[in-house]
């Protein structure tokens, strides 16, 4: 079949609209519609080039959501009609990884998802008979895509698309971070770095179960309001302070509880660290760093008792959390619609990019 996809000549080219071809869904694959999908950082990294795996030319997109069109052979958890939130975090409930109760990161098809391809070793996607590349197992920045059926999370049929593509990447890296992997306890002091489509979401998480003062950090002084209205007791401009840690340490009487740097700035995860209070700190890496970038401290940190951890979707097992977080929202025990601050076409997908990069949006969501 043809479908209508924003591709991904090369690094630091903007996308191109064309007609591709797509191949149907193989044995375990479902062929999914793709009703809206949003515009993450990480879609960002990819296409800068500094993605250690970014590879061209490519379907990026990986924050999707829209209903299942054709199920291949042996596929029993979905059918057409279902609708659906493509996961780039498979849940194969099999392998080693999904078998320990301490990750999420399935592996059942990790090494193919990473070259671009389907667990075959094949792209679906091809344009006048050259293949184009999958992204993150998932490319919703194509109308139509192929996902294998563990990738693929069967949601409620009332949730709206436009909203809960979000769930898709930022709020689950988000929420799921405070929520599942640090299990911040209520009363905690919180420090968020970087207010943007994750790290309003790990204000939200926080407020969500209770933490105590809630800190968000960013430069762009813009982002205080919205991050007070998600629940944010406090706003640290860095540019405004003299020394950023000592003014976390001071608002939390010897440091924060739990941190999370949601930029992708290795410097930034140094602060994030030494902010945490010595003896139980514990800091969460969520932010994506380009390639040959590393991070640093006095290994005296780590001694004196701060834990240094790392986080990816939010430690939820997609086909499992990811249900449970639409009933959240559905709910009203999440905010997403505030954050969604701009919507257009696909064809205007290279505007979802400038906006993120002038500071002017938070999600940016494209509707087919
Ligand atoms: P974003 O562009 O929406 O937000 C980034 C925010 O950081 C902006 O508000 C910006 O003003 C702020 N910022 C930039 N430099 C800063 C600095 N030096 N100090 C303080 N604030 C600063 O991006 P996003 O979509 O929220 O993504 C954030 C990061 O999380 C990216 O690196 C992305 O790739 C990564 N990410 C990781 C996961 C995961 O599973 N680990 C999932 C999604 C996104
Ligand atoms: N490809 C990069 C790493 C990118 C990365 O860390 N991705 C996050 C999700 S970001 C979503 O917006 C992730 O889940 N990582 C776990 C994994 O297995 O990719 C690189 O550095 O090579
Ligand atoms: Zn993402």
């Amino acid at each position: 079949m043809k479908t209508r996809a924003a591709i991904a000549f090369g690094a630091g080219k903007p996308l191109q609209i064309a007609e591709v071809d797509l191949d149907g869904p193989k044995a375990g694959e479902v062929l999914i519609e793709i009703k809206a999908t949003g515009v993450c950082h990480t879609d960002a990294f990819t296409l800068s080039g500094d993605d250690p795996e970014g590879a061209f030319p490519a379907i990026l997109g990986h924050e999707g959501a829209g209903v299942v069109v054709e199920v291949g052979a042996g596929v029993t958890s979905l059918k057409p009609g279902d609708h659906v939130i493509p996961l780039y975090t498979p849940e194969c409930r099999q392998c080693k990884f999904c078998l320990h109760p301490k990750t999420n990161l399935c592996q059942a098809i990790r090494s193919t998802q990473g070259q671009g391809v389907m667990p075959d070793g094949k792209s679906r996607f091809s344009l006048e008979g050259k293949p184009i590349l999958h992204y993150m197992g998932c490319s919703t920045f194509s109308n139509y895509t192929v996902m294998p059926e563990i990738a693929v999370a069967k949601i409620r049929q009332d949730a709206p698309f436009d909203k809960v593509c979000y769930i898709g990447c930022g709020v689950t890296t988000g929420v799921g971070a405070v929520a599942f992997d640090a299990k911040v306890e209520p009363g905690s002091n919180v420090v968020v770095f970087g207010l943007g489509g994750i790290g309003l979401n790990v204000i939200q998480g926080a407020k969500m179960v209770g933490a105590n003062k809630i800190i968000g950090i960013d430069t762009n002084p813009k982002k205080a309001a919205l991050a007070k209205q998600f629940g944010a007791t406090h706003f640290i401009n860095p540019n405004d302070v003299e020394n950023t840690v000592d003014a976390i340490v001071q608002l939390t009487d010897g440091g924060a509880d739990y941190s999370f740097e949601c930029i992708g700035n290795v410097k930034v995860m140094r602060d994030a660290l030494e902010c945490c209070h010595k003896g139980w700190g514990e800091s969460y890496i969520i932010g994506v760093a380009g390639a040959g970038q590393e991070i640093s401290t006095r290994p005296f940190q780590l001694v004196t008792g701060r834990s240094w951890k790392g986080s990816a979707f939010g430690g939820a097992r997609g086909r499992t959390d990811v249900p449970r977080i639409v009933d959240w929202y559905m709910d009203g025990k999440i905010n997403i619609d505030d954050l969604i601050t701009h919507t257009m076409p696909l064809d205007d997908i290279n505007k979802a990019f400038d906006l993120m990069h002038s500071g002017e949006s938070i999600r940016s969501v494209v509707l087919y």
